[in-house]
C-alpha cells in the first residue's frame, strides 16, 4: 500500500498509519485525508487485522487542518462542498478498534482526529490544543463536541477560547489520554497494546466498541439496555464457548472471529 501521505504498515494483526508531511507538521491537507480514507477502507476489509493505530512524528502528531488549503476559501464553497466533511468522519466511523499513538502536537484537526479514535495514548511529549481561535476560527470537525463529553465544560471551554495547548500529564488527568509511555517507547508500545487486542474475538470487540460509544448518545437506561442485548448476542457466538471453556480448562483461548 503506497500513498503520498501516510506510510501504512503491517504489524502481525495490527494496521499502523503514520502521517507522513514532515515539512508541514503533518497538516491534514485533503491529499492525506483522502490517503487516509482509502487506508482506513483497505485496513477494514482485510481479515487479518484486528486493530489499527494511527500515529505521526515525534515533533507532530497532526499541527491541524493544512491553513493554507483553507486560508483563501469563501463561506460558500465551505459550505456548498460542507468541507469534505465525509472524509474527516471516517475515523470515527472505523468499525474496527482505532487507537491513537500521539507524540508531540497533536492541535486543531489533529487533536480532533485523535479523539475520533477510541483511545489516545500519548508520549510525554505530547501536546493537546484547540488553537483555532487563534486563526479567527473554531473547532469544526467534532473538537468542541467531542471534548465537552470527554473533559467537560470547564477544560472545553479553556482550551477552545483561549487556544492553549495541554501536555500529556493534564490531558492524562482530564480523561483525553488512556496512558503515557516515554517518547522512545511509544508505537512499540502502542502496537503491543493493539496486538492484544488483535489477539481478541474481532466481533466481540466490535460489540464492545458499539456498547462504549453508544453512552455517548443515549440515555443511560437505554444505554445499559442496549449494553445487554449485546452481551446476550456474544451468546451466539462460537468465540464466546470458546472464551469461557478455554477458562474453565485453564488453557489460552483460540478465538475464530465467529
Ligand atoms: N497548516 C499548514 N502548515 C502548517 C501547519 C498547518 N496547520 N502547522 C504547521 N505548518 C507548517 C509551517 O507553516 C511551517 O512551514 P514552513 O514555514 O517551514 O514552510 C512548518 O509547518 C513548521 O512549522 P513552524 O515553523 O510553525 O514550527 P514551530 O515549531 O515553530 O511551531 C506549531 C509549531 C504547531 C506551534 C505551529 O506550526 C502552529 O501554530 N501551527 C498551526 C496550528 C493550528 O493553528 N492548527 C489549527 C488549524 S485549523 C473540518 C475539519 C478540520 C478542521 C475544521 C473543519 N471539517 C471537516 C468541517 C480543522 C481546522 C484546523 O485544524
Amino acid at each position: 500500500m503506497a500513498y503520498d501521505n501516510i506510510i501504512v504498515e503491517i504489524r502481525g494483526g495490527v494496521g499502523l498509519v503514520t502521517f507522513n508531511r514532515p515539512k508541514a507538521l503533518n497538516a491534514l491537507s485533503a491529499g492525506l485525508i483522502a490517503d487516509l480514507v482509502n487506508a482506513l477502507d483497505t485496513l477494514e476489509a482485510d481479515n487479518s487485522i484486528g486493530c489499527i493505530v494511527l500515529t505521526g512524528s515525534e515533533k507532530a502528531f497532526a499541527a491541524g487542518a493544512d491553513i493554507t488549503e483553507i486560508a483563501g476559501r469563501s463561506y460558500l464553497e465551505m459550505y456548498s462542498d460542507d468541507f469534505i466533511a465525509d472524509g474527516w468522519e471516517r475515523v470515527a466511523r472505523c468499525q474496527k478498534p482505532i487507537i491513537a499513538a500521539v507524540a508531540g502536537y497533536a492541535l486543531g484537526g489533529g487533536c480532533e482526529i485523535a479523539l475520533m479514535c477510541d483511545f489516545i495514548i500519548a508520549a510525554d511529549t505530547a501536546k493537546f490544543g484547540q488553537p483555532e481561535i487563534m486563526i479567527g476560527t473554531i473547532p469544526g470537525a467534532g473538537g468542541s463536541q467531542r471534548l465537552a463529553r470527554t473533559i467537560g465544560k470547564a477544560k472545553t471551554m479553556d482550551m477552545c477560547l483561549t487556544g492553549r495547548n495541554i501536555g500529556a500529564e493534564e490531558a492524562e488527568r482530564a480523561g483525553i489520554v488512556a496512558r503515557i509511555f516515554a517518547a522512545a517507547d511509544l508505537v512499540d508500545e502502542v502496537i503491543k497494546i493493539a496486538q492484544g487486542i488483535a489477539d481478541k474475538s474481532q466481533p466481540i470487540v466490535a460489540m464492545g466498541k458499539e456498547a462504549v460509544n453508544k453512552a455517548f448518545e443515549t440515555s443511560l437506561a437505554e444505554g445499559i439496555r442496549f449494553e445487554r442485548r449485546l452481551f446476550h448476542a456474544t451468546f451466539a457466538t462460537e468465540d464466546q464457548t470458546e472464551g469461557m471453556a478455554a477458562f474453565v480448562e485453564k488453557r489460552q483461548p483460540s478465538f475464530k472471529n465467529k
